[in-house]
């Protein structure tokens, strides 16, 4: 089958999320590499996922949305160029899945790009170290960019998230109550430090173009998220966080999770749920800027990325 020989491949790659509650034992095993969850952590983690879904994982739909908005911008940008496939970390169609359909599909040229703006070699560098070794197998020439954290549409869209957050945090705090912003990501291990992982360098570069495009002088980065392995996560964690900017006065937070791109359970039971809850608890007011989902200016920050990536591949 060679229906799509004269286009170029885009592997669209994700975190990747359960089909359904009796997906998340294999989906966690997943990401646990290969190593079941005790029963103890299964229950925990589908008490997560229940206290959040209702039947339906928003991550999936949400992906699912990027990637047909990705194709709809790139078929704008360049049209009958590119043809995007999906390929996710952890749940099908895994990311080899995607590269495999792309070579029965007859795609020899493809651009990888992850839909998570920065760069980790945990996180990034794992989808794209995944995805070049199967298109190597499948005589693919693939590209994968590894981060776009200070595209000006990215920017542009966080900024826009921020302004309306803060419109909201006033109106919940009250029009006098000085507002804190905090932007937060999914925290990793802290050996990351050791790699010259530049992670952390990438989302305080993003931090601080936002709050200076939106006008905000009172920001602090915050993490979240960590994994439940008994090695030290980065810090502090929001849930630290909150108490310490209460004991200094603090009584309205803005959160601001750009590390991540999507409403998913790190957003909707991490933010939503635990750091609200934190939040009522020490009589503070927490809103949370909207994900950014299918944001048209997002979209547009994906094509054109993968476009340049295009013609920079094509000049090596
Ligand atoms: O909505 C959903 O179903 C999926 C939500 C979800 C996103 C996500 C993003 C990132 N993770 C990153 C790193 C790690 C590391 C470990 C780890 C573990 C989990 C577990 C769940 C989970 N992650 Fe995740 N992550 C999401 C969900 N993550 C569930 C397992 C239970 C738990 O610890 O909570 C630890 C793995 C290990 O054991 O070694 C490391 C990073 C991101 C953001 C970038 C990206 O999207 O790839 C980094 C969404």
């Amino acid at each position: 089958m060679s229906k799509h020989k004269d286009k170029i491949g885009v592997l669209v790659m994700s975190y990747g999320t359960p089909q359904s509650l009796e997906d998340v034992e294999a989906y966690y095993t997943h990401i646990r590499r290969g190593h079941p969850p005790t029963e103890e952590q299964l229950a925990e983690l589908k008490g997560r996922y229940e206290a959040i879904v209702g039947g339906v994982f928003p991550l999936r739909e949400n992906t699912d949305g990027q990637v047909a908005g990705l194709q709809d911008k790139l078929e704008q940008l360049a049209p009958g160029t590119y043809v995007c496939y999906q390929g996710l970390k952890h749940a099908q169609p895994y990311i080899e899945d995607g590269v495999e359909q792309m070579a029965a599909d007859g795609i020899t040229e493809a651009i990888g790009i992850v839909l998570a703006p920065h760069y980790s070699i945990m996180s990034v560098g794992s989808y794209n170290k995944r995805a070049l070794e199967k298109a190597e197998n499948l005589g693919i020439a693939l590209t994968c960019i590894d981060s776009y954290h200070m595209h000006p549409k990215l920017l542009q869209a966080l900024t826009d998230r921020v302004e309306a957050g803060l419109k909201l945090a006033a109106e919940s705090a009250g029009e006098e109550t000085p507002v804190k912003v905090l932007f937060s990501a999914h925290s990793l291990p802290v050996r990351i430090r050791e790699l010259g992982d530049p992670y952390e360098q990438q989302l305080l570069e993003t931090s601080g173009a936002v709050a200076e495009a939106a006008g905000v002088k009172d920001w602090q980065f915050t993490w979240q998220s960590a994994g439940r392995t008994r090695e030290p996560w980065l810090g502090p964690d929001i849930l630290e966080t909150l108490p310490s900017l209460k004991e200094e006065g603090v009584q309205a937070v803005l959160v601001a999770p750009i590390g991540f791109v999507s409403d998913h359970l790190e957003v909707l039971y991490d933010l939503d749920l635990e750091a609200k809850e934190e939040a009522r608890r020490l009589e503070m007011t927490l809103e949370r800027i909207a994900m950014l989902n299918r944001d048209p200016l997002y979209m547009e920050t994906l094509a054109e990325t993968v476009i340049k990536a295009t013609t920079a591949g094509r000049k090596d």
